[in-house]
């Protein structure tokens, strides 16, 4: 199947000057009239035909400059249009499409949900509502004219500004709007249906009154309070830290139910999934609030880094996304807590992001090859690619990173650009050479980096070995050294942060080592006693560390380290190391897990701590990560026996100490989502786990807080808590949940997600019965990713059962869902990237699924490329 390389980019022969739209909705179908003016480029040899991408399309009829084109002179068919001799000259082009966005279940072009007519265009939907030069280095202005029937839609929105609206007779109005910054068309977004909305606006530095708007379903306006107010910190949040102002003189944002990302950034009107937009304290939890306010501040920031700098080609999605995450977890991160935000934001990567970068999917955050785009929407291309642009601003420092940051908008404003152009800002405002930093994005894995240390008391150094390696990945055999960023620092014996008088051996600036060779010794002189070293503080660079620190070691690091970041780290590093040894059948020694309750019980204690560090610390490792930590040959039924007990004997000498503290932290204010309430309740709540696993009251203890709760956090805490531990009460639990909450969808998929972690054996059978219910919304991607992609990344001992009925249930879903929507279809497969780390049989019964599935239907090119792909690693 056919494979583009990022080698073979060469500009198009034609240019694109304007874009004019013409959109007749009616119920039945869509009348789309596109007259785009082209120029061919300088270089261009007349007669050169003119290709245009086109998905699905009829055409209705066709012109150049007003006159019809000839049927010899043209060719239309299921990918695009091809204009055979275009005029050797500036030309409009006009042509004309009807659309059936009601059958469009692909959610990609023009679809409808609940009603409202609405777009989604990255990366390639573009071409399925008009013919088109669909690529992002094609930049154009837009003029967007909608007509619709007034009754059922009395909002009709499109990017920029509204220039001309009235009516147009026959029961039918109009709008006209026009965006007058060239952009790419996957920026493109038209939205029409019967909407509520609530309004506010903001004032620019420069002194610009900015309309706001969030148009809703009709009697949600109530829940988009917590998105406008997230929306007016995130633009004052760019002023101010990256002296970014906004353009236009509105901004909209539009909720729908049926969406396949989480949020889109077209310019001047995002289109949100409503669950990153709707919140209320019955129905929201805190995780949801920090989410919307993390996503409105994700598109927002892309009005700078995406929109108004695009992308040149699709390889250069990072260019854009690793940027724009870094961005949002930058604010975020100034908005709450910064050590808790980047703990969050580790975990994520590792849970998510290490486990595709050591798999069959492994890819670098800018790939040189794909077959189909919407697969690298990944948490490489986002979260990984994030932490290089981190690592970049700890390499220059915080005001060596915005000097480069001002050069890129200053240089790139309105282009579509690449990484190379990106890393040559930073090499020019600070006088660097990046040429090997730029490695991270073209080399994919995981670097292992080994510390190893000896101290010697009569000489008074210090000598500490760092060496990195990174094992082979597709296509990808060689793997040369990589520019790894080492912050650290060294602990003496009382815990206090202690310094040398000299060092040899390399380069250490600061708290700041760099790692870019395969190894490096460093000698530090003037060492008064052995230091304990703390490495890669703050998670200063994408990589698993090992050392030869012993338990001891790491516990006195969890107690003294002054960075947060290290001493979370330290305690789940021994956690991990002690779940991974049970899962593997070595008995575990009590003294060691009683160090470990020791660390966790001070750590509670320490009154110089906030509840929100202290739940992130008491919160065990992930299966996941567990099972990283083996390596191969995993059971994960084992490793969730192993966590289970591990969990249980840390607790059971401690459970009435936990208890009395839990009941301390009962809420007594009204429900706020602030960032400190947040954090008591999830500091409370992660003893709840904590007491549910280990101690004989916890059920009941769920139970009662399930019943009690007044918010969502408390309440679906409570319940995740039965279920994840099967208690007695859970299924009664489950079902309360369902009815209470019926008719709200959202809701609904939280009990999707709870129900799909329960690890009996029954769970199985219960999902498929709900999937399988005549009513179930089928064509939902928000239904179909709580249910099976909760599965498939978060119950990994049912999911990889030993006698594959969890794949086989996974695969088959599958190939229902690839018929209508192939990109949510392929997203969920992604879960079989685990198969590599599985023991024998299990690894055979994932692959038979997969196999079965490749051979028994025909599958769409999203699911094909990731099923050879996991089948080939
Ligand atoms: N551009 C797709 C959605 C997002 O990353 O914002
Ligand atoms: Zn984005």
């Amino acid at each position: 199947e056919h494979t583009i390389f990022l080698k073979d980019y060469a500009e198009t022969p034609y240019s694109v000057v304007s874009v004019d739209m013409d959109f007749k909705i009616e119920e039945a179908s869509t009348r789309v009239r596109t007259q785009i003016t082209f120029e061919p480029r300088p270089t261009t040899e007349p007669g050169t035909p003119l290709v245009l991408d086109g998905d699905g399309l009829t055409l209705s009829s066709i012109a150049v400059d007003g006159y019809p084109v000839m049927l010899a002179d043209y060719a239309a068919n299921e990918t695009g249009l091809t204009l055979a001799e275009p005029p050797h000259r500036r030309f409009v082009l006009e042509t004309e499409v009807h659309l059936k966005p009601e059958d469009n279940k692909k959610l990609m072009g023009l679809y409808r949900s609940g009603g409202t007519w609405c777009t989604q265009c990255e990366p390639e939907g573009f071409r399925r509502i008009t013919y088109y030069l669909d690529r992002p280095d094609i930049l154009a202005p837009f003029k967007v004219r909608i007509t619709a029937p007034r009754e059922v839609a009395p909002v009709l929105l499109s990017n920029g500004n509204l220039i001309d609206k009235g009516d147009a007779g026959d029961g039918l109005h109009y709008a006209l709007w026009e965006d007058p910054s060239p952009k790419p068309a996957y920026l493109f977004a038209l939205v029409a249906g019967d909407l509520g909305s609530i309004t506010d606006s903001f004032t620019t530095m420069g002194g610009r009154k900015v309309d706001l708007a969030i148009y809703c379903t009709h009697g949600k306006q109530a829940e988009c309070a917590y998105a406008m107010d997230s929306l007016k910190r995130s633009m004052a949040w760019d002023e101010k830290r990256f002296g970014r102002e906004y353009d236009l003189d509105v901004f909209n944002i539009v909720a729908v139910s049926d969406f396949n990302f989480g949020a889109m950034e077209n310019k001047g009107l995002n289109i949100f999934n409503d669950k990153l937009v709707f919140a209320l304290p019955e129905t929201a939890s805190d995780a949801n609030y920090a989410n919307i306010e993390r996503v409105i501040a994700h598109e927002y920031f892309h009005n700078w880094t995406g929109n108004r700098i695009t992308c040149r080609d699709w390889f250069q999605l990072c260019l854009k996304e690793g940027l724009t995450v870094y961005r949002d977890q930058e604010f975020s991160s100034d908005e709450r807590s910064r050590p808790v935000q980047r703990i969050h934001d580790v975990e994520n990567l590792r849970i998510t992001q290490f486990p595709e970068d050591g798999g069959p999917l492994a890819h670098p955050p800018r790939p040189d090859h794909y077959r189909e785009i919407n697969n690298f929407y990944t948490t490489t291309v986002y979260q990984k690619g994030s932490e290089v642009v981190r690592m970049l601003a700890t390499l220059l420092g915080e005001a060596g990173f915005r000097k480069g940051m001002d050069l890129y908008f200053e240089r790139h404003d309105g282009e579509a650009t690449t990484i190379e152009a990106f890393l040559k800002v930073f090499e020019d405002a600070a006088g660097i050479d990046l040429s090997q930093f730029g490695q991270w994005y073209t080399q994919a894995g995981t670097p292992q980096v080994t510390a190893s240390d000896s101290y010697d008391a009569a000489s008074q150094t210090y000598t500490l070995t760092l060496a990195q390696n990174t094992l082979p990945t597709p296509n990808q055999p060689e793997k040369p050294p990589f520019v790894i960023p080492v912050k650290f620092g060294l602990l003496g014996p009382n815990g206090s942060p202690m310094g040398w008088a000299s060092v040899r051996g390399g380069t250490v600036q600061d708290d700041l080592i760099v790692l870019d060779s395969e190894s490096v010794t460093l000698t530090f002189e003037g060492v008064a006693n052995k230091p304990v070293p703390s490495l890669f503080r703050g998670f200063s660079a994408p990589i698993k560390l090992s050392t030869s620190l012993s338990q001891q070691d790491l516990l006195f690091l969890a107690r003294h380290d002054s960075d947060p970041f290290n001493r979370w780290d330290a305690l789940q590093t021994v956690a991990t190391g002690l779940m991974a040894r049970s899962a593997t059948g070595v008995s575990l020694d009590a003294g060691d897990v009683d160090a470990l309750r020791e660390a966790i019980m001070d750590t509670l204690a320490n009154p110089d701590l906030d509840d929100a560090f202290k739940a992130l610390v008491i919160s065990m490792p992930d299966e996941t990560v567990i099972a990283r930590q083996i390596g191969k040959d995993v059971d994960p039924g084992a490793v969730a026996v192993a966590r289970r007990n591990l969990i249980r004997t840390l607790v059971e000498p401690v459970s009435e100490r936990l208890e009395a503290y839990y009941g301390r932290l009962a809420d007594t204010a009204p429900y706020s989502p602030d960032a400190r309430q947040a954090g008591r309740r999830s500091l409370r709540n992660g003893l709840l786990s904590l007491l549910t696993a280990g101690s004989s009251r916890g059920a009941a203890l769920a139970e009662a807080q399930y019943k009690d709760a007044s918010n969502m956090t408390d309440r679906y805490a409570a319940l995740a808590i039965s279920v994840h531990n099967w208690t007695a009460a859970a299924p009664a639990l489950l079902g309360d949940f369902r009815t209470r909450f019926a008719g709200d969808p959202l809701v609904f998929d939280k009990w999707l997600m709870a129900s799909s972690q329960a690890p009996d054996d029954g769970v199985i059978e219960r999902m498929s019965a709900v999937l399988a219910a005549p009513d179930f919304p089928r064509t939902n991607p928000n239904r179909l990713r709580s249910l099976l992609g909760g599965f498939v990344m978060a119950n990994p001992a049912q999911f990889a059962r030993e006698d594959g009925l969890g794949f086989r249930f996974v695969t088959e879903a599958a190939a229902e869902i690839d018929q209508v929507n192939p990109q949510v279809a392929a997203r969920i497969l992604t879960g079989f990237r685990i198969l590599p780390l599985l023991e024998a049989k299990r690894r055979a019964s994932g692959q038979a699924a997969l196999e079965s599935l490749r051979s028994q239907h025909q599958l769409s090119r999203n699911t094909g490329d990731i099923v050879d792909r996991i089948l080939a690693g």
